[in-house]
């Protein structure tokens, strides 16, 4: 399997989240994709390369044109202002209020387009998420040419990332990038798989109306789990999307056994959409040692999720999404990989 590897990742390097009030350290840290990079090359996964460049237009069908408008200026504009450091949201438009008027004031748009204070924007995190972009653009290149697979490897995440939000690490949702450009070169119906331990909340907020692109999540109840406010097994679609959406919520602290017989029903699900190619949401915060999340995966239980997700025999696109357990992670991630591509 191809990697498309984001070198521009590092120039988003956060110091801080808020936490409960408190800063500490950022758990989205560079050296997350330095260690998937390194296990690539140690596994000798395949070849490792460089993005291309692409233009908007598949972004703007994913993201709002305000949006997007806002994140590639919003640290220059924070600076010009007097701010320091990374950027945070203090202020949001909560029921009752208006997001359809866009405020002049910077600090009301950061609360307008975002959903949380633990997402720092950085000076180089525009930059860093729009390369990664272009690697979700470019791996579906490399499917169109006949590669059965590819994988994204870049940071931020962007599962979080709904139409005109960020939050949760994430700013430009790459994996619902990548489904929409699967669409655009002749997909008809495309399947978005989430693994990441957190509710895929803001892929579910940009296809919960439509029909051609099935969402299925695995993770952490939001009743105690971030994101909180989606995720719920009701949550089914709406409107042409109705039936279109899964959700599969599970306990915190739920075995090994419940996650795999939760992936099994979404696959199964996922088989009887029929669709044409496959993404996948590959967050590895899963694993039994992550530090802010609470299912009990071990590294040796990641080439079977490989396997599983092989079965479906589709045009497989991995995304990368979560995973803080920085020493494991890469480990983890090309296990999925691994156990994929021998399958
Ligand atoms: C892509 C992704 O996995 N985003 C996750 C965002 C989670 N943000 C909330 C983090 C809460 C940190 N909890 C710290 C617990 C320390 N014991
Ligand atoms: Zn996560």
């Amino acid at each position: 399997m191809k990697t498309i590897y984001n070198a521009a990742h590092s120039l988003h390097r956060a110091e801080h989240e808020f936490f409960r009030g408190e800063k500490v350290p950022a758990f989205e840290k560079p050296e997350r994709a330095d260690w998937v990079l390194a296990a690539v090359e140690r596994e000798k996964l395949g070849e490792i390369l460089s993005p291309t460049a692409h233009g908007d237009a598949t972004i703007l069908k994913i993201h709002s044109e305000r949006y997007v408008n806002f994140l590639r200026g919003a640290h220059d504009e924070y600076l010009a202002l007097g701010g320091k450091g990374d950027a945070f949201p203090a202020t949001w438009p909560i029921r009752g209020m208006r997001s359809d008027v866009e405020p002049k004031n910077f600090a009301a748009r950061m609360g307008l387009y975002s959903f949380d204070a633990g997402s720092p924007l950085t000076a180089g995190t525009w930059a860093a998420t729009r390369a990664g972009a272009d690697c979700a653009l470019t791996a579906v290149d490399l499917m169109n040419v006949g590669e059965p697979s590819a994988f994204v490897l870049t940071r931020p995440p962007g599962h979080h990332a709904g139409k005109d939000f960020f939050g949760g690490y994430c700013f430009l949702n790459h994996a619902a990038i990548a489904a929409q450009a699967l669409r655009d070169s002749g997909c008809a119906r495309v399947a978005i798989l989430d693994v990441d331990y957190h509710h895929g909340n803001g892929t579910q907020d940009i296809f919960y109306e439509r029909d051609d692109v099935f969402f299925a999540s695995l993770h952490g109840d939001p009743l105690t789990e971030y994101p909180f406010y989606l995720g719920h097994a009701d949550e089914q679609g709406a409107g042409a999307g109705r039936g279109f959406n899964l959700n599969l919520p599970l306990p915190t602290g739920s075995s090994v056994a419940s996650w795999f017989a939760a992936l099994d029903q979404a696959l199964t699900s996922i088989v009887r959409f029929k669709p044409d190619a496959l993404v996948v949401s590959l967050g590895v915060d899963t694993f039994e040692g992550d530090p802010i999340s609470h299912f009990k995966l071990k590294t040796s239980d990641y080439p079977q999720m490989g396997e599983l997700i092989a079965r479906l025999k589709l045009p497989t696109l991995f995304a990368m999404e979560g995973g803080y357990a920085v020493a494991e992670i890469g480990d983890n991630v090309v296990g999925v990989l691994a156990g994929f591509s021998q399958a």
